[in-house]
């Protein structure tokens, strides 16, 4: 549900939380706001003094008008959506006196923010757009703002095709489904949802806002960037400077996120201590309880920039690029410098094994892993069932396992890599094409070891031979360039 502008009085409808177990009213006894303005300053008081953390004044008496008094009615009255006036107006002081429970706005959560997506992947869609931008600006601004939070935790964002996306992103007007409608131009933005199931994280931008990518109108992406800290289960902070406080502030500098947005999110989602970028133990789906699973103590990192490192597999899955080595993990994200790593069992907590082989059928939103004559479908963030025998692909029986495997966008067909042969398959079809086995080295001259991974990029095979990748032009059929494995992971 929307995490702002919700008393948590109205979440005990909807789901168990502290309120649910421990509800407290406050004040006692007063149901109305009172005529009388005495009586009003002192249900402002304790009301901001529960809620708001006000101070008691050094001198004793608090004044209405007083600067820390006003602040805090001005917090308390965005919290609410209300007209931001810091007086004791009549809404201000009637949401004052409705009954709720006892857990602070804005300073709950130091430790528990909400609940949190057991993973480290999240996927996202963007299921409808808004015409104020172009569709490849929304998608750059989308990207840029999950980055935000990217950067600063050990969690990765994979755009997926599917509605079934962990995130799922909107632009809609007024009433649209949920029970939380927008309110026309100004006002309310937008609003996400938190971690869970169904419309968890689901994020919704009011479309009747005029959308920019400057600082006319509302700016996307400092506002997707605010929401995605809800959609990952961050709630509002009432330091000014945070990303997390609840009004929209235009322009910013080129870091949004305060210390305390990069504490919360690393509260949430705990980073091994020392090792900013080390996936915990919380893995890739969610179905499994994560304090059962997965190995307790971590992995030691592997050294990425070794001078003689080699890759198992390497893949594409959506916008990040997927290196495995024995059972460890890299991820790169396309569009961001820092690189995810752990145990592969840390990002799939069904996978064990290593990998020998992967490829991404975008058409599809899959990827396949490959160990030995078993393979596992990955479909957005989840590994898909049991793995299945290689057999499927319609192999020979005495091929029980493979070396590399791509899949070519542009033929709409995936190549098998084993010692010196090959094999295409028709993924359209889904049949081996006719005549393979074939050598390697006939269709790919200059291509001749054995292959340990291979992926396809803008038209380009890359082979992972040894600690050296080669480009090969599949047009021109020769190899084009040659580079370091791990020049990719930035080595
Ligand atoms: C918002 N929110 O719409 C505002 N604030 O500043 N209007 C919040 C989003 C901003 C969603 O998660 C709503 O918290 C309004 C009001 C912070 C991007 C303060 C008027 C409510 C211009
Ligand atoms: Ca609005
Ligand atoms: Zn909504
Ligand atoms: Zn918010």
């Amino acid at each position: 549900m929307p995490v702002m502008l919700l008393s948590c009085c109205f979440l005990v409808l909807l789901m168990p939380g502290p309120c649910f177990t421990a509800p407290t009213f406050m004040p006692a006894g007063d149901s109305s706001p009172s005529t009388e303005p005495q009586v009003d300053l002192k249900l402002a008081t304790g009301y901001l003094r529960q809620y708001y953390d006000l101070q008691e004044e050094p001198a004793g008496r608090m004044k209405r008008s007083g600067p820390s008094f006003t602040s805090k009615v001005k917090d308390m009255q965005i919290f609410f959506g209300l007209n931001v006036s810091g007086a004791l107006d009549s809404n201000t002081l009637e949401v004052m006196s409705r009954p709720r429970c006892g857990v602070p706005d804005v300073e709950e959560y130091s430790h528990i923010q909400g609940t949190r997506w057991n993973k480290n992947v999240i996927t996202y869609s963007i299921a409808r757009y808004t015409r104020d931008l172009p569709r490849n600006t929304v998608d750059s601004l989308v990207q840029s703002a999950f980055s935000v939070w990217a950067r600063a935790s050990s969690l990765t964002f994979v755009r997926s095709r599917s509605r079934n996306a962990d995130i799922v992103v909107e632009f809609v007007t007024a009433a649209h489904g949920d029970l939380y409608p927008f309110d026309g131009p100004r006002g309310t933005l937008a609003h996400a949802f938190g971690p869970g199931l169904g419309v968890g994280g689901d994020t919704h931008f009011d479309d009747d806002e005029h959308w920019t990518a400057g600082e006319t109108g509302f700016n996307l992406f400092v506002v997707a960037a605010h929401e995605f800290g809800h959609a990952l289960g961050l709630k509002h902070s009432r330091n000014p400077k945070s990303l997390m406080y609840p009004t929209y502030k235009p322009s910013r500098s080129a870091n949004l996120l305060s210390r305390e947005d990069v504490a919360n999110i690393n509260a949430l989602y705990s980073p091994v201590r020392g090792h900013p970028n080390y996936f915990s133990r919380f893995g890739w789906s969610s179905q499994q309880n994560p304090w059962l699973s997965g190995p307790l103590f971590p992995q030691l990192m592997q050294n990425k920039c070794a001078s003689d490192l080699t890759f198992d597999a390497v893949t594409t899955l959506g916008d990040a690029t997927f290196f495995f080595r024995e059972k460890y993990l890299w991820i790169k994200h396309n569009e961001q410098y820092d690189i995810k790593e752990g145990p592969i069992a840390n990002f799939m907590p069904k996978i064990e094994t290593s990998i020998d082989a992967a490829f991404w059928v975008p058409r599809r939103s899959s990827a396949y892993l490959i160990h030995e004559s078993m393979f596992w479908t990955v479909k957005g963030s989840l590994v898909k069932g049991k793995p299945r025998a290689l057999r499927h692909f319609g192999f020979p029986a005495w091929v029980q396992d493979v070396d590399a495997a791509v899949h070519i966008v542009k033929t709409g067909r995936t190549l098998f890599f084993m010692h010196d042969i090959y094999w295409s398959y028709n993924e359209n079809r889904r049949v081996m094409d006719f005549g393979y086995p074939k050598y390697i080295s006939e269709d790919f001259p200059g291509v001749n070891a054995t292959i340990n991974a291979a992926v396809y990029k803008e038209g380009f095979i890359y082979f992972f031979v040894g600690p050296q990748v080669f480009q090969y032009d599949s047009t021109q059929k020769h190899v084009v360039g040659v580079e370091k494995a791990n020049s990719w992971l930035g080595c």
